[in-house]
């Protein structure tokens, strides 16, 4: 074990909260969906136990209708804004009304194989439940399009919160019933580094739509004034959808085995709507408007790790990650550099996220481009060991950037980049 092992254990042990990890002490006091997952992964090497909890006591928070929130509000804390009065939803524990990156189906499947792949697994047969549920619930209230592609109604749900992307959609949105509210998040970090006050203002107004119709995610889903087909959260929930089905089979559920199969169909041909060919990527687009984002950021990559693609887009897409490698120095980041309104350091426009990395690298290697994948590997490597585990990392001068001590980041260490 390296002095890093030990670091990033020790970052996990010190975020655990009882059951949960917080993403960092302090920006984040909450539990949140696509970071635990992630975690998962980094407890899988050292404490199998505390590994499924984690993604047990996320499940513990799922709605009756089958949504996986993107916080649960396991305890008070006036550190983070919005908090569990602004979102109201009446959830016991407290959540917010929102998802985020379906991840969970892909770590599961990881962690039961690791295990020998018993169809009997109890705790592995629980989860699988849930995640066919969450799945379901993709399927029912964010697929518009019948496309088989996810619709996100708020741009936290992408997890790629202030990226680019988003920006010709959120101006649309409606302000000027916001009305005053004090953020806590610059209070915790350089304020140069999170989303300005007016695309907060923005999020905040989503989020106000939401609660005002009572978190009825038909309505929003229909009416709400932000609607975008996600590149990202597509990918990973086809690739989610993917790896359920092994776990489908394996529990000999066959109706839902079917029903997911026809599912992963419908979205590998409803991806194609996404492929920008000018561009040379996958990109996202505004379901209210078709408009495509033009804009190739980590979530194009994603294309690798879903299975999708034909060799002549593989090659396009190999080639932008060539030209992104020649303009600068680490990989992958957020937003390409040259990109509107790119910024190695703020949030999502540009600084690299390790967890992005690690779904690209681990879809790059299977689909031959090892050489790729290693790059992407060292790259996350070298940044932790020049700058220890910060939430994010500037891919022009290596510095971190946003919360230190941060559980994903620590977690890609001991799952992935530092072995
Ligand atoms: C960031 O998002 C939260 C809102 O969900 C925030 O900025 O307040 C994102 O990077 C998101 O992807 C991540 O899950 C969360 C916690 O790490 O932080």
């Amino acid at each position: 074990m390296t002095d890093l092992d030990h670091r990033a254990r020790d970052i996990l042990c010190r975020n655990d909260r009882g059951g949960y990890t917080v993403p960092t002490h302090g920006l984040y006091p909450f539990q949140w969906n696509w970071d635990s997952a992630f975690v998962a992964l980094g407890f899988a090497g050292f404490d199998r136990d505390r590994a499924w909890q984690e993604l047990e006591t996320l499940v513990s928070a799922q709605w009756a209708d089958g949504m996986i929130p993107h916080i649960v509000f396991h305890q008070h804390d006036e550190g983070y804004f919005p908090g569990p009065g602004v979102w109201a939803t009446g959830q016991t524990p407290p959540t917010s009304g929102i998802t985020q990156p379906p991840v969970l189906a892909t770590v599961v499947r990881r962690l039961w194989e690791e295990e020998g792949a018993d169809p009997a697994h109890p705790r592995m047969r629980a989860l699988y439940r849930a995640c066919l549920a969450s799945h379901r619930w993709f399927h029912t209230y964010r697929d518009p399009l019948g496309n088989g592609l996810a619709m996100v109604t708020h741009n936290w749900e992408t997890g790629r919160d202030n990226s680019s992307e988003w920006d010709e959609a959120l101006a649309r949105v409606d302000t000027s019933g916001v009305g005053s509210y004090q953020r806590r998040d610059t209070g915790h970090v350089d304020a140069a580094m999170r989303p300005k006050q007016s695309e907060y203002d923005r999020y905040v107004a989503i989020l106000q739509f939401g609660r005002d119709c009572g978190w009825d995610h038909r309505r929003i889903a229909d009416e709400g004034p932000f609607r975008m087909i996600d590149v990202g959260t597509s990918m990973i929930l086809l690739r989610a959808n993917r790896d359920l089905l092994i776990l489908a089979e394996a529990i000999g559920d066959a109706p839902a085995a079917a029903e997911l199969r026809a599912r992963i169909a419908l979205s590998e041909q409803g991806m194609d709507w996404l492929w920008n060919e000018e561009v040379g990527a996958y990109c996202s687009r505004d379901a209210t408007t078709g408009a495509s984002s033009a804009l190739v950021t980590n979530a194009s990559f994603l294309a690798f790790y879903a299975g999708v693609g034909t060799p002549a887009r593989h090659a396009r897409l190999i080639a932008a990650l060539a030209r992104i490698e020649a303009g600068t120095r680490f990989l992958l980041p957020s937003l390409e550099a040259g990109s509107r309104d790119y910024d190695h350091r703020r949030y999502w426009r540009g600084p690299i996220w390790l967890v992005v990395s690690y779904m690209v690298a681990l879809g790059l290697a299977e689909h031959g481009e090892a050489a790729w994948s290693e790059r992407l590997r060292r790259d996350s490597a070298r940044l932790i060991e020049a700058a220890g585990f910060y939430e994010s990392f500037s891919p022009e001068t290596g510095e971190g950037s946003g919360g230190g001590d941060f559980s994903w980041t620590a977690a890609m260490w001991l799952a992935w980049c530092g072995r």
